[in-house]
C-alpha cells in the first residue's frame, strides 16, 4: 500500500507510462490514471487560431499552460479526424487523417509533444460505433453488393415494418434503418443517416480498427475514450441495441490486440451500464477498459416520455444514493469515472447548482462533492470557472443536429415550441458548445472573427482571464482538487459511506483508508440549512480547500453551497 503522500504523486502520465506498470498492482498502488484528472476539449469551441471562428488544434496547444497550471494528467480530445461533420466530427470519414479546419497531422504531432512537455496525455476519441456515410469503406459498400467492404456495414433488403428484423429508432430521431439509394438496400444507423453503423461481428472490419488504434498508439497518444462502446456487440435482427452477447468479447480482443503491454487509459462511453455490469468492463483482471462513463445519475432525472426535453428538478437524496451506489459497485471491483458535464450534457452548475447569484459558491461545492470521491474525475471545458447554459431562445441559435432533429419531431408531434425551447434550454447538447470563454475580449477572446455558434453573453464577467484572478475563484478551487488527489491514497482509494442519506439538500459522505478519514459536507441548496442533530457529531478541524478552521456543533448552520472538507 502505498503512503499518504502516494509514491507516484507529481508524476506525470508520460513518466509512468515509460515504466509500464502491471496489471497486478492497479488496484491498491494507483496506476497513473486513477491519480490524474481529465480534461474534455471539444475542439470547435476551444480556442480558434486563425479567426475562422472555430476552435482548432493550434489554439489548442496556445492554451497548454492554462491545463497545466490546473494541473491535469490528460486531454481527452473529441473528435479531430477528416469528417463531413453532421455530428461535429462524431461522423468520421478517415481515421487516419486532421479534418483541415483544426488543423494538419503535423500540428497534431506538436499537440501531442508539446503536451507530453507538460506531463499531459492526449486521449483520443475513438468513434467506431459507426462511420461517416462518406468514409471510403461505406462508398465502397455502397458502389457493390460484392465489395469485402458491404459486410463492414449492417444491411437488410427489406424496408422496416413489422416482424423482423426487429425495428429500432435511432438515437437522433426517426428509424435506425435508412434506404441507400445506390443499392436499393437498407442500411442501419443508430445515429444520423450519415453515421451508418459498422458491422462488428465481421472479422476484418475489427482488425481494421485495431490497427488503426495501434497507429495512434505508437504516434504517442495516451489512450482512448471509446464513444457508444456499450453498442459494438448489437444485434439488429434480435432487437439487441446495447450490452450485446458479445460485447465483452471484442473489447477483450481489442485490449489483447491494441493495449496490453501499454500503460494508456481507456474509458468507454456506455449509458446501458448498470451498477451490475460495470465491473465487467473496468475489472483489472478482466483486460477491457480501465473505466466506463456510466449515465446514472444523469437519467433518473429525464421524463419518462419526453426523455431529455422534460428534464425533471433535480432530487438530491436520489442522486446522492445513486452515487453511493455507484461508488459501492465498483470500489475493489473495477474504477470508477467522475463526471457533471461533458460535451453531451448541460453545464454543471446549470443543472445541479446555481447559475445566478450562488454561482461560484455552487460550482465549487460541485467540484468538491464529486472530486473528492472515488474514480478518475473528468472535468469539461469551461467547468473550471464554472461556464453555464447557453441560454438560447430561439431554434436558430441552435447548431446540433440532435436539437434540430427533436424540434422537427415534436413539433410534428404536437408539442408546444415554447415547451420544446424550455427542454433545450436546460438539457440541449449545444449548452456545452458555446465557445470558452477565455477573456473579457471581443467573442471572449475565443475568436477574432466571428463564432460558429455565439459566445454566451455573461463573457464579460465570467472567463478565464477573471476567474483565475480571483483566490476564491472556481479555478483556484479546481487546482488544489487534483492536487488532492494526487498527494492522498484515501482520496483515490479510500471506501466510501454516505452519510445523511435523506437530507434534501446536505450531501455528506466519509472516506476512509487505514487510520485516514475525510469527511466531505456540502449544502447544495439556495438556502441556509442547520446539520442535523444526529448523523454527524461535532466538526473541528481545518478545512483542507480553504484553510479555514471549522467548528460546528449539531445544529450548526452551513450557508447556501458552503463546503467543508476535513481530516478526522
Ligand atoms: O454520444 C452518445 C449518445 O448516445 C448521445 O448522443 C446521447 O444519447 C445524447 O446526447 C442524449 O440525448 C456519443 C457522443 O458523445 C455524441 O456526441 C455523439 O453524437 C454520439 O455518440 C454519436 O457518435
Ligand atoms: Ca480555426
Amino acid at each position: 500500500m502505498i503512503s499518504r503522500r502516494g509514491a507516484l504523486a507529481g508524476m506525470a502520465a508520460m513518466t509512468i507510462a515509460s515504466s509500464s506498470s502491471q496489471a497486478g498492482i492497479i488496484q491498491r498502488d494507483s496506476a497513473w490514471w486513477q491519480s490524474a484528472v481529465g480534461y474534455q476539449i471539444y475542439p470547435a469551441s476551444f480556442a480558434d487560431s486563425n479567426g475562422d471562428g472555430i476552435g482548432d488544434i493550434p489554439g489548442i496547444i496556445a492554451k497548454l499552460d492554462h491545463l497545466a497550471d490546473l494541473g491535469i494528467g490528460f486531454i481527452w480530445l473529441s473528435p479531430v479526424y477528416a469528417s463531413p461533420m453532421v455530428d461535429n466530427g462524431y461522423d468520421i470519414s478517415d481515421y487516419r487523417a486532421i479534418n483541415p479546419i483544426f488543423g494538419t497531422m503535423a500540428d497534431m504531432d506538436r499537440l501531442i509533444t508539446e503536451a507530453r512537455a507538460r506531463r499531459i496525455g492526449i486521449v483520443m476519441d475513438l468513434v467506431v460505433n459507426h462511420t461517416s456515410d462518406q468514409h471510403p469503406w461505406f462508398r465502397a459498400a455502397r458502389a457493390d453488393r460484392g465489395s469485402p467492404y458491404r459486410d463492414y456495414y449492417i444491411w437488410r433488403d427489406q424496408p422496416p415494418g413489422k416482424g423482423t428484423p426487429a425495428d429500432i429508432e435511432a438515437s437522433f430521431g426517426g428509424s435506425a434503418w435508412s434506404r441507400d439509394s445506390k443499392s436499393g438496400d437498407w442500411y442501419f444507423h443508430l445515429f444520423a443517416p450519415q453515421q451508418p453503423d459498422l458491422n462488428w461481428t465481421n472479422p476484418a472490419l475489427r482488425a481494421e480498427v485495431h490497427a488503426m488504434m495501434n497507429w495512434w498508439l505508437d504516434k504517442g497518444v495516451s489512450g482512448f475514450r471509446m464513444d457508444v462502446i456499450d453498442l459494438i456487440g448489437k444485434q439488429p435482427e434480435n432487437g439487441i441495441v446495447a450490452d450485446g452477447p458479445e460485447l465483452h468479447r471484442y473489447l477483450r480482443e481489442m485490449h489483447e490486440a491494441t493495449l496490453a503491454g501499454r500503460d494508456a487509459v481507456t474509458v468507454g462511453e456506455a449509458w446501458s451500464a448498470t451498477p451490475q455490469n460495470a465491473p465487467l468492463y473496468s475489472a483489472p483482471d478482466r483486460h477491457e477498459v480501465s473505466m466506463v462513463f456510466q449515465f446514472g445519475h444523469v437519467t433518473q432525472f429525464w421524463d419518462e416520455k419526453l426523455g431529455k426535453w422534460k428534464p425533471k428538478p433535480i432530487d438530491w437524496p436520489r442522486l446522492k444514493s445513486t452515487f453511493a451506489t455507484w461508488q459501492g459497485a465498483l470500489h475493489g471491483t473495477g474504477w470508477n469515472s467522475l463526471f457533471w458535464g461533458n460535451h453531451d450534457l448541460p453545464r454543471a452548475v446549470s443543472r445541479y447548482g446555481d447559475e445566478g447569484k450562488h454561482r461560484v459558491a455552487s460550482a465549487k461545492a460541485l467540484a468538491t462533492i464529486l472530486h473528492l470521491m472515488e474514480g478518475t474525475p473528468y472535468i469539461y471545458q469551461g467547468e473550471e470557472i464554472g461556464m453555464t447554459n447557453a441560454g438560447f431562445t430561439r431554434i436558430d441559435q441552435y447548431r446540433d443536429v440532435e436539437t434540430l432533429n427533436f424540434h422537427r419531431i415534436q413539433l410534428a408531434e404536437g408539442v408546444d415550441e415554447a415547451a420544446f425551447l424550455a427542454g433545450a434550454r436546460a438539457n440541449s447538447r449545444d449548452n456545452a458548445r458555446t465557445p470558452m470563454q477565455w477573456s473579457g475580449a471581443a467573442n471572449a477572446g475565443f475568436t477574432q472573427g466571428t463564432p460558429w455558434i455565439s459566445v454566451n453573453a455573461n463573457y464579460p464577467s465570467l472567463n478565464v482571464e477573471r476567474d483565475r484572478a480571483d483566490p476564491d475563484g472556481v479555478f483556484q478551487l479546481y487546482r488544489r482538487l487534483i492536487a488532492l488527489r494526487r498527494d492522498h491514497a484515501v482520496i483515490r482509494h479510500g471506501d466510501f459511506r454516505l452519510l445523511l442519506p435523506d437530507h434534501p439538500a446536505l450531501v455528506a459522505y466519509q472516506r476512509r483508508l487505514g487510520s485516514e478519514t475525510l469527511l466531505v459536507i456540502a449544502n447544495m441548496s439556495r438556502q441556509a440549512v442547520n446539520l442535523p442533530p444526529s448523523g454527524i457529531s461535532a466538526i473541528h478541524g481545518r478545512d483542507i480547500l480553504t484553510g479555514r478552521r471549522v467548528s460546528m456543533q449539531p445544529g450548526g448552520k452551513f450557508e447556501p453551497y458552503e463546503t467543508v472538507a476535513i481530516w478526522l
